[in-house]
């Protein structure tokens, strides 16, 4: 019998988080121990939005933030917030409905420190006011297999 060759269409992503400790300037509604305003985000490449194929990216965060599951049902798929401390961020990514694809979920950890910023002991050292953003951003491929002949299209298509 003949063999059929399956199909896979891979899509290049970018996540992670951009961190600033934020200094006399913060928002109104900001708790006094917030020290860092960070954003959380999922887009292509070049920093396109991924509407195309994305409905909506869900971020869980630690649960000390209020209503730590945030839906963002729109492009640009990012979530800024403020806050003191590292955490994984549960990312689910969901996709448009005629792809029919089951979403997709992994762990990003938020990263507001750089690292050089330890002594010898490992604790994490005071930076500076004025210290430059930090950012934890990985590069990966989203692998459909074979996907529907709508959703190839859509695939294709970029
Ligand atoms: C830690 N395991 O102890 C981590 C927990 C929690 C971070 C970090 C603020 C939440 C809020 C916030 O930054 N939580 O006040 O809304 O380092």
């Amino acid at each position: 019998a003949k063999r059929i060759k399956t199909l896979s269409v891979s899509r290049p992503i970018i996540y992670g988080n951009t961190a600033k400790k934020m200094g006399e300037v913060k928002p109104p509604n900001a708790p006094v121990e917030h020290s860092h305003m960070w954003t959380i985000f999922v887009r292509g490449p070049n920093g396109e939005d991924l509407s195309d194929i994305i409905k909506s990216v869900v971020f869980k965060l630690h649960e000390t933030y209020p209503s730590p599951t945030r839906a963002v049902e729109a492009p640009p798929f990012e979530l800024t917030e403020t806050g003191w401390g590292e955490f994984e961020i549960n990312v689910k990514i969901h996709f448009i409905d005629s792809a029919n694809e089951k979403p997709i979920s992994f762990y990003h950890h938020l990263r507001l420190h750089e690292y050089q910023n330890q002594n010898e002991s490992g604790v994490k050292l005071e930076s500076g006011v004025n210290s430059p953003e930090v950012e934890s951003v990985f590069y990966d491929e989203i692998v459909f297999n074979e996907p529907n002949e709508d959703f190839f299209k859509v695939l294709i298509a970029k």
